[in-house]
């Protein structure tokens, strides 16, 4: 399996359905811990903590990433950061846990399908890789 970072070299921001739609979709399996109407939060499949757990939208709506929010996107925006916030409490996290969101090539983003990263279960470390 390629790394985070080759995949990432590799993928090339698209409008284009993600694997994440098939995982919205139900078509293909996930470890789901969260859904409402609006969000869907999932293990992540490389997980790089104790806990990964992606947070997604459900309606893509433009959000290929961070970088082409609109300000028509604040509510989902703000419903996501939430949803991490209730997850990491589902998960027990309650040392802390950290929350990223990889933007284009530069940022190591693989999938075009806005998504945020929690990540918990060990001591992180600053700064990032
Ligand atoms: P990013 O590099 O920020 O675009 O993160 C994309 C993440 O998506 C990466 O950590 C691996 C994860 N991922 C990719 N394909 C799948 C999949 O089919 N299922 C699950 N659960 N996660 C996936």
């Amino acid at each position: 399996m390629a790394s985070e970072k080759e995949a990432a070299l590799a993928a090339a921001p698209s409008d284009s359905p993600t694997i994440f739609d098939k995982i919205i979709n139900k078509q293909i399996p996930a470890n789901i811990v969260y859904e409402d109407e609006q969000v869907l939060a999932f293990r992540d499949i490389a997980p790089q903590a104790p806990t990964h757990i992606l947070i997604i939208p459900k309606l893509r709506d433009g959000l290929i990433g961070i970088s082409t929010a609109e300000e028509r996107h604040c509510e989902i925006l703000g419903r996501l950061l939430y949803t991490a916030k209730l997850v990491a409490k589902q998960e027990g996290l309650k040392d802390g846990f950290r929350i990223v969101i990889n933007d284009g090539p530069n940022g190591c983003q693989s999938v075009y399908h806005l998504h945020i990263h929690l990540l918990g279960g060990r001591q992180m470390n600053w700064p990032p890789g």
